[in-house]
């Protein structure tokens, strides 16, 4: 065996091994005022209380979101506000709120080309997206017609689909904003959340109200499948394992699509809370302060904690050696500009 093979077998059974640097769903919850981590896998609970209880920024936390930096926006639906956090859980600043953005009543939020969209349902900004820079300047309403009480930015290739609870409407817009249709006439009551499933490409939406249940459909707005396992759920989303993860008021549960029948098959995976959106935070490998980046802060930081424990304690042995130390030397450069 040569020496690259020798390191990159060495390699996958260090990656295989590791547990601490695994990547993770965020689920916020509002019982609690926390965000869950998740296991993207199985859905299994990965540690409960990531960004731990926090009645000072949350009452209401809906959606919590990665950006492009590793960096995670969360908005809260009550306390009118976007906070960051970084890739561990950890406050860092709010970026928007009432007073300084008048937004009133926000709901999903989403990220593209460096700009966030905010839903506002309430205020002098009733029925609108915000757009911002990623830091909160630049505030500017990118939509101000068609909607009605929104609640969740979807964006595709070339549209974006944004829900609404009052209007009970999926409405389609171009990437400027520009109004194009209604996506789908269905029965759907007050959609919620959109995610694309990873098996078939689908869309799976969360229909809150009766005949609530997970809708899924095509691309082309076509209804594939109803699975009536909630009767209020917020969003969903398939697992790595082929299960169907959903967030409602009593629990984060997993359904199984293809069974006969899939409300037979639910299951609750964390209760007690009452949960909310559904998002992937992808780490890295070798991305020890976790900002998208494998670069020399990673190395500096392994190489401080070498012989420790620490964050840069990659593959979960609880200890920081050369196997952590390979790890950030094989992924070096990954994700950096
Ligand atoms: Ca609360
Ligand atoms: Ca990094
Ligand atoms: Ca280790």
């Amino acid at each position: 065996m040569n020496r690259l093979a020798f390191y990159l077998a060495l390699s996958s059974l260090i990656v295989g091994a590791g547990y601490s640097q695994q990547s993770f769903l965020l689920i916020p919850d509002w019982t609690n005022d926390r965000v869950c981590a998740l296991s993207p896998v199985d859905g299994s609970v990965i540690n409960a209380n990531f960004i731990p209880t926090n009645t000072q920024l949350f009452d209401s936390p809906k959606h919590a979101l990665p950006t492009p930096r590793g960096t995670i926006l969360v908005a809260d639906q009550v306390k009118d506000a976007v906070h960051e956090f970084d890739g561990f859980g950890n406050y860092i600043r709010t970026i928007a709120n009432l007073q300084n953005n008048q937004i009133d009543n926000i709901r999903g939020i989403a990220i593209r080309d460096g700009k966030l969209y905010v839903t506002v349902a309430s205020g002098t900004l009733q029925n609108t997206i915000q757009r911002f820079n990623l830091d909160g300047t630049g505030q500017e309403t990118f939509i101000d017609r068609n909607l009605s009480s929104p609640f969740a930015i979807y964006f595709r290739e070339n549209d974006i689909l944004i829900t609404n609870s009052s209007s009970h409407l999926i409405q389609r817009f171009d990437l400027n904003g520009a109004f194009l249709n209604t996506w789908v006439e269905t029965t759907i009551r007050f959609p919620q959340q959109i995610t694309r499933r990873r098996s078939n490409g689908n869309l799976l939406v969360a229909g809150f109200s009766s005949p609530a249940g997970i809708y899924e459909f095509d691309d082309a707005g076509n209804r594939v499948a109803y699975y009536a396992v909630s009767s209020g759920p917020r969003g969903a989303y398939e697992l790595e394992n082929g299960l169907i993860l959903f967030t409602d008021a009593a629990g984060v549960k997993v359904f199984d699509p293809n069974a006969p029948n899939p409300a037979n098959t639910v299951q609750t995976i964390l209760g007690q809370g009452n949960y909310q959106y559904i998002e992937l935070y992808e780490i890295l490998l070798g991305d020890v302060n976790r900002d998208r980046c494998v670069d020399d802060a990673d190395l500096l930081e392994a190489l401080f904690q070498f012989g420790g424990s620490g964050r840069a304690d990659l593959n979960g042995d609880n200890i920081v050696d050369d196997a952590d130390l390979l790890i950030v030397l094989f992924n070096f450069g990954a994700g950096c500009e």
